[in-house]
């Protein structure tokens, strides 16, 4: 084979490795969005408070660039909770995390009660992105775990869910911390509950054992020591009703697009 016939191989193979199977993701997540009632009022609406970026449904499912191996970082930081001051922590990390819950509940007709090895044996997808914190530090990892939307499926959302409220088993001066997306990115083919960070198991300071990766927003998004996932209508009413911890506190921006 000429050096000409064997680049274009090797593009369309890399092509065909994300790209490509990320559009034909991002279709039947489309499609799953448009019988949505909530998604449908966002898009016919465009009012709703806390959505003051206004982007288009295209670029809102555009997918968030991915790296070769090569370009791993060294060391991946550990930023805000670094190990889960809850007792029950300790005495799961010391037996590896066996049994640990994963619940999925609120606005859904099948709520899930899952264990951190019901979640491993789902089907994973591996990405290699780069984590942008408003500290001013940016990190690539690579990340392993099952997508979001594989999970909401076996749930079951109600039509009336419109946002995913993500609860931490960890707490900050006291208040728990949280976070919540909408139904555009929590169906976004890059959304995952990831288990494993550079090959292996999460390390405690990077959210042992289950994380959320939402690749197209800001660091303190990606909720770490998952425990739970609801559904709910409305963020008004969850904790201090901004969204997210750092959007409760500090009035960080409930949509931290990158
Ligand atoms: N449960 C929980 N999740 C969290 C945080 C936290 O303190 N607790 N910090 C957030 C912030 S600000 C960032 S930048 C990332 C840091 O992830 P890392 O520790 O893997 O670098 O986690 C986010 N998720
Ligand atoms: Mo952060």
């Amino acid at each position: 084979m000429n050096r000409r016939r064997e680049i274009s191989r090797i593009s369309r193979r890399k092509l065909l490795g994300s790209a490509a199977i990320g559009a034909g993701a991002l279709l039947s997540g489309c499609d799953q969005l448009s019988g949505n009632a909530g998604f449908r009022k966002l898009l016919s609406k465009g009012e709703d408070a806390n959505f003051t970026v206004q982007r288009s449904l295209a670029s809102r499912n555009a997918l968030a660039a991915e790296f070769g191996e090569d370009k791993i970082s060294d060391i991946f930081p550990a930023n805000g909770t670094r190990y889960p001051n809850l007792p029950a922590y300790a005495k799961f990390a010391e037996r590896g995390f066996a049994g640990w819950p994963l619940l999925i509940n609120g606005l859904v007709d099948n709520p899930q009660n899952l264990t951190l090895e019901q979640v491993r044996a789902m089907p994973s997808q591996t990405q290699i992105t780069r984590h942008d914190c408003v500290e001013g530090w940016s990190a690539i990892g690579k990340w392993t775990g099952v997508r979001l939307s594989h999970l909401l499926n076996l749930a079951k959302l109600k039509k009336s869910a419109r946002y995913l409220v993500f609860h931490c088993a960890d707490t900050l001066g006291g208040i728990p911390y949280y976070e919540s997306i909408d139904l555009i990115d929590a169906f976004h083919p890059q959304t995952i509950i990831a288990w494993n960070l550079n090959d292996e198991p999460l390390p405690i300071g990077n959210g042992a054992p289950l994380r959320l990766r939402v690749e197209r927003q800001l660091g303190y998004k990606h909720a770490k020591y998952l425990v739970r996932i609801e559904a709910v209508d409305s963020l008004t009413g969850i904790y201090g009703g901004k969204g997210g911890y750092w959007e409760d506190v500090a009035d960080y921006e409930w949509y931290g697009g990158i």
